[in-house]
């Protein structure tokens, strides 16, 4: 039975189930919406399919001519399907591709560098100084024994710089081959150029600094319980104050420059005598009087003397015949004055916004 006329025969018949589908791939955005018209113009139960299965009742002749046009209608849309495919995919690549480019030029994030703390850069610059002067650098124990941190230092057992509020003792005892007394952390690193002097023998010359962390029960804005000091020592044979002068005025003008002028005055140390205190031309008005220097025109930056003759005794050495002169400088009042720190404790609580400024 045949059903229909001889539409199969007509070329207008396979184009016209072809015209739907150019028109929908026509419309198609994405390689997902052709592949939707593929399964409604090709698939299975599409009209194309539906008209090609319907071939097979056909008589011979007629199959062969019928399927010749039907066979390429459906070769020449799953052509048009693959191009327009093809097309959206290749849009839709170079879509992505303009979406992640990537600038190789662009210079690369740096990544967060490390420095040196501010009380480090100030150090090393003091130890620079000196050693450029002929002094080597000595160290000594934190924990101290009180004949090394006092007695020696011509601080006796009553002298109110020993008492319980100005030190940190230890609940111990120095040992059987030390000189007896309880153990403190180290008010000042003066221990340090006791042992130097012992360690020496008597011989000369002597020309040490001694930098590190020193202790003292003391909190406020200009004074933490642990800082920092530069201590120096200078023995040998006629050593007089006008050398002193000369190693601090070079040392003063090397760390703030050329014009600085130094001035001391009379002051008291256990220690040393006679002792001075040290003041240099301020760096930030070169003496007119700023607020750094309140006014004055000159800063305080550290004191000095000539060594006590019961010093260099404890020391090993003869004062008839050797003399020397010492000096002590505070690392984070320098550091402060330098960089204009308002408040000592910024140095210590390691807040890196601070920090970073430096
Ligand atoms: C200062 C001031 C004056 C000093 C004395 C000594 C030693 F051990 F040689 F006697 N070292 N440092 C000294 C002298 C320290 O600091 C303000």
């Amino acid at each position: 039975m045949e059903a229909e006329p001889r539409e199969l025969d007509r070329e207008d018949f396979w184009a016209a189930c072809a015209a739907p589908a150019v028109e929908a791939l026509a419309a198609c955005a994405t390689p997902e919406d052709v592949e939707r018209v593929r399964v409604r113009f090709l698939g299975r139960q599409s009209p194309l399919s539906l008209a090609l299965r319907r071939l097979r009742d056909l008589p011979d002749e007629r199959r062969r001519q019928a399927g010749l046009l039907g066979n390429r209608t459906r070769t020449a849309l799953e052509e048009a399907l693959r191009a327009r495919e093809g097309e959206l995919s290749r849009a839709a690549a170079a879509r992505r591709l303009e979406a992640e480019v990537v600038d190789v030029t662009l210079p690369g994030r740096r990544p967060a560098l490390g420095h040196p703390h501010p009380l480090v850069t100030v150090r090393r610059e003091v130890e620079a100084i000196f050693a450029s002067l002929g002094f080597t650098v000595a160290d000594g124990p934190e924990v101290e024994g009180e004949w090394y941190n006092f007695e020696a230092l011509n601080m006796p057992p009553d002298h109110p710089a020993r008492e319980m509020h100005d030190s940190f003792y230890l609940d111990a005892r120095a040992g059987p081959d030390e000189p007896p007394g309880r153990l403190l952390l180290r008010t000042h690193t003066s221990p340090v150029q006791v042992r130097y002097m012992l360690g020496r023998g008597g011989r000369l010359p002597v020309r040490i600094i001694a930098p590190g962390r020193v202790y003292r029960r003391d909190e406020d804005a200009t004074h933490s319980p642990m800082f920092h000091q530069v201590e120096g020592l200078l023995l040998g044979q006629g050593v007089a104050f006008s050398h002193l002068k000369g190693v601090l005025t070079e040392f003063a003008r090397r760390l703030y420059g050329p014009q600085t002028e130094v001035r001391l005055r009379p002051s008291y140390f256990p220690f040393t005598e006679p002792s001075a205190e040290a003041d240099v031309t301020c760096a930030f008005c070169g003496g007119s009087g700023c607020r750094t220097c309140k006014g004055s025109g000159w800063i305080e930056i550290l004191g000095a003397g000539m060594v006590h003759p019961r010093v260099l005794e404890a020391g090993g050495y003869d004062p008839e015949r050797v003399s020397g002169f010492a000096f002590g400088v505070g690392i984070d009042r320098l550091a402060m004055l330098r960089y204009g720190i308002p408040d000592m404790r910024l140095l210590f609580e390691g807040d890196l916004r601070f920090l970073d400024q430096f």
